[in-house]
């Protein structure tokens, strides 16, 4: 687990060093930074996805003393076959795009180029990762900039870079968006703009990378600083309700940072959506001053309505006794709710799916996310699991792929659930229960094209 670094002298010291040596270089080098598309055909990269904010980040800091071109398959951008252009690739990967994120590495390794994988894949599974590049980035490149930059410019790369601490977030640099607006298919990212106040989440889902890699740290930006970036983009784009989306792990952990921050936000007369854990969620005065500042829509890990799969999966921030009660506060501020719900544990069987479609359905759920629970590499889940898993193609780490067979259900019966419940809860009728009455807008239309995914599925899909 790592302890934050902090301090003026580790800060200016490898700051200014580094500038001498850039200030050498006998030319800028080129970086290359890659966003690659999964091969799912599920859900996950499809539609409007959102600009991705970690590679944002590495470019603010490469492109201070690089050239930095940036592409993002999820768009249409395309990845060149001849890397000649570039001295350095670097690739961002999750577990479900890492057999691509792994192509293009193997490629750009071979025609002799400084290979750089970062992002969660590469973190948790760094040995595996290390074969297809020069360097694994672990965790954030906050941590190790300083380092890497260096080597990149002496040419002398280590296989990992991994600090020992974590930066403080009020280091972090407001977002330069421009390197992912320079492409010609920008227009196909999201409305929203991706936005950072906290990282960490000391909850401890066995399931859930980040408290592996974060431990149990919690830390946040000065709420001036996110004030002041949103300001920035109301005047960029000349409106005042811009609409921004939070990256955070769950933006509610400290109470009084949350009640600040949404203090001002209410000033400026934002929109915005989050993720949250369901902590405070049942305080009326917690929605309250959501729907006040302008959260139209919460996304929140329900995860499960069985007591015993909840406990099962360590997740002591969902109390049962409270779901009701949070949803009530929630729509009561005209917040929507973006539900998270997976199946597959041990304890599940039948009753979790009716008990989760009466929830939804009684409790009028604008737009309810199902998946299958995925052990991911590097969490406890994975390690409970052994040799259970069905699945080391990371391909299939998409949570849409039955990745082991539950005690109390069989997996054929699970996917007949997980189907039907997909149909009957975007069926028709049952949308117009759940969002009669409500705004019409995007959540309208992503209940539309779930009732089209839901009606292609197939138990074959999740194989
Ligand atoms: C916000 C978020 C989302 C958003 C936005 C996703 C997006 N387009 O980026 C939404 C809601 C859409 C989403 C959806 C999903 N998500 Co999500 N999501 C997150 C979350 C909470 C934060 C990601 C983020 O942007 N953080 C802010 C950025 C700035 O930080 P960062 O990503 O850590 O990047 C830093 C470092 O990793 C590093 N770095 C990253 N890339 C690179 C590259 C290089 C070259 C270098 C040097 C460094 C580097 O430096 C960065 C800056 O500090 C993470 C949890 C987490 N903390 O990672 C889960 C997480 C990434 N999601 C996860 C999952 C499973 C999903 C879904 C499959 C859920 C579902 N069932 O639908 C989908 C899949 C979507 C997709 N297409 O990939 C898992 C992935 C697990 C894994 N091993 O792959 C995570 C890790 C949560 C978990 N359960 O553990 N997600
Ligand atoms: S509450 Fe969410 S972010 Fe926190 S550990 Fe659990 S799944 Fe991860």
């Amino acid at each position: 687990m790592y302890q934050e670094v902090t301090g003026p002298n580790n800060i200016s010291e490898p700051e200014s060093s580094l500038a001498r040596l850039a200030a050498n270089q006998s030319r800028r080098k080129r970086w290359l930074l890659v966003q690659p598309k999964s091969v799912t055909n599920m859900t996950v990269d499809s539609g409007r996805v959102s600009m991705p904010l970690k590679l944002v980040m590495v470019a603010n800091l490469a492109g201070r003393i690089f050239d930095v071109t940036l592409l993002d398959e999820r768009i249409g951008d395309i990845v060149p076959e001849d890397f000649s252009a570039f001295d350095v690739v670097a690739i961002t990967s999750r577990t479900l795009n890492a057999t691509k994120a792994y192509g293009i590495g193997d490629r750009a390794l071979a025609q002799g180029r400084i290979v750089i994988l970062g992002g969660v894949h590469p973190t948790m599974l760094h040995d595996e990762a290390a074969s297809h590049c020069s360097s694994v980035v672990y965790g954030e490149i906050e941590s190790v900039w300083h380092e890497l930059a260096a080597d990149v410019i002496t040419g002398r790369m280590k296989g990992i870079y991994r600090s020992e601490g974590l930066r403080p977030m009020t280091e972090m640099q407001r977002p330069d968006f421009s390197y992912a607006l320079a492409s010609p298919n920008a227009r196909r990212y999201a409305d929203r703009i991706p936005i950072l106040a906290t990282k960490g989440c000391p909850v401890g889902c066995s399931f859930c990378t980040t408290p592996v890699v974060y431990g149990k740290s919690y830390r946040y930006r000065e709420p001036d600083l996110v004030l002041d970036e949103m300001r920035s983009h109301q005047e960029r784009l000349g409106k005042r309700a811009a609409s921004f989306s939070f990256m955070d792990d769950n933006i509610s952990f400290r109470p009084a940072y949350f009640t600040e921050l949404l203090e001002g936000m209410a000033r400026l007369g934002v929109r915005w959506n989050a993720n949250i854990s369901m902590n405070f969620l049942h305080k009326p005065e917690v929605a309250e001053i959501a729907g006040r500042s302008g959260c139209d829509l919460m996304s929140i890990g329900f995860e499960s309505l069985n007591p015993d799969v909840l406990k099962s999966m360590n997740k002591g921030s969902n109390r049962l006794h409270n779901y009701q009660t949070a949803v009530g506060n929630l729509h009561r501020n005209g917040i929507a709710i973006q539900g998270y719900f997976m199946f597959g544990f041990d304890d599940d069987d039948e009753q979790s799916f009716q008990a989760t479609y009466d929830f939804i359905m009684q409790n009028r759920i604008e737009f309810p996310v199902f998946s299958l629970v995925t052990p991911f590499p590097g969490t406890p889940f994975f390690e409970e699991m052994g040799p259970r898993i069905r699945h080391f193609d990371w391909d299939k780490y998409d949570t849409f792929h039955l990745m082991y067979e539950p005690k109390k259900i069989s997996g054929q019966r699970l996917l007949e659930n997980f189907i039907k419940l997909h149909r009957e809860v975007y069926r028709g009728r049952a949308i117009m229960k759940r969002m009669q009455g409500k705004p019409l807008n995007w959540v309208w239309l992503a209940n539309l094209s779930m009732n089209r995914f839901a009606a292609g599925l197939r138990p074959g899909n999740f194989l």
